[in-house]
């Protein structure tokens, strides 16, 4: 109830900060994305994690003002480093159920979008696969919506959800994001390696792009070069950063 009440006035306070972790094209070694994670930084509590915090937002309702503030600072920021001139790259922003599943929440997006100034192909959601199907037909429909508006949508922790393989080819997607349990066993465990071969390969075929998330070692990452897998995500190139400090990674185009 505590930490309720002080997430209930952490919005008003400032006391949310988006961090920002690189996502890495394996072809050419340039960052090409980034994947805005919040941050609760109290001043008596100290760093929350949202491990901690969110599911007390979802519970609350919170998630609704504070995701559509994650969407709008995740939006404006990347906005402010294509006017500085840098290289433009995709954000990325995790969106919970009850985000997604509000009526005019795709509406709301593309006021969000309207309002920074942010050209919507350069804002991806990721909703994961439990969100997909909990009424497949609505996902459906929403998801076409995204796409007739050119914003990207990505399966986050992909492959540790209970989905069924049709609803991708009827999903307008763009990418999946191959889970971090899976990478971490590469070199430990063929049984999750031929998972993530799976997953690539089924990417390729459908046509997606395919990121692997949690790349912490060289080995790791040699596997998923040496597997095609377009994009990597982890503490081998950085973790999440305050933005300040992701600025320092990238590179002017001019
Ligand atoms: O950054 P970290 O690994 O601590 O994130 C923990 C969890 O919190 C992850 O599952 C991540 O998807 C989730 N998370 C981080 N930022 C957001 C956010 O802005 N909105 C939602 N809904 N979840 C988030
Ligand atoms: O659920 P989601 O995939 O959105 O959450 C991403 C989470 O993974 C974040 O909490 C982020 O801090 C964490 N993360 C990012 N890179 C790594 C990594 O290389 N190793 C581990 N263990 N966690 C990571
Ligand atoms: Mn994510
Ligand atoms: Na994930």
């Amino acid at each position: 109830l505590i930490l309720e009440n002080k997430l209930y006035n952490a919005l008003e306070r400032k006391e949310l900060e988006l961090y920002y972790q690189p996502q890495v094209d394996l072809n050419t070694g340039q960052i090409i994305g980034m994947e805005a994670l919040i941050r609760w930084i109290n001043p008596e509590l100290g760093l929350v994690s949202p491990g901690k915090f969110i599911p007390i937002a979802e519970e609350t309702g919170l998630i609704i003002p504070i995701g559509e503030w994650t969407l709008r600072s995740a939006c404006k920021q990347n906005k402010v480093w294509q006017n500085m001139g840098y290289e433009p790259m995709r954000v990325a922003v995790n969106i919970s159920a009850c985000q997604f599943q509000q009526e005019g929440f795709v509406e709301k997006v593309g006021q969000i979008l309207n309002e920074t100034g942010l050209e919507s192909k350069w804002l991806e959601i990721e909703i994961t696969e439990s969100i997909a199907i909990k009424n497949v037909d609505f996902t459906a429909r929403t998801l076409r919506k995204f796409k007739d508006m050119g914003v990207k949508v990505s399966i986050d922790d992909f492959g540790t959800g209970f989905s069924s393989l049709a609803y991708l080819k009827n999903f307008k997607i763009d990418a999946l994001k191959i889970d971090y349990s899976f990478v971490r066993d590469i070199g430990i465990n063929s049984d999750n390696e031929s998972i993530i071969k799976a997953i690539i390969m089924l990417a390729k075929n459908l046509k997606l792009n395919v990121i692997a998330e949690g790349v912490e070692t060289k080995e790791q990452l040699s596997f998923l070069r040496d597997e095609e897998c377009n994009e990597s995500q982890g503490y081998l190139f950085s973790k999440p950063v305050p933005s300040k400090d992701f600025e320092k990674l990238l590179v002017r185009h001019n």
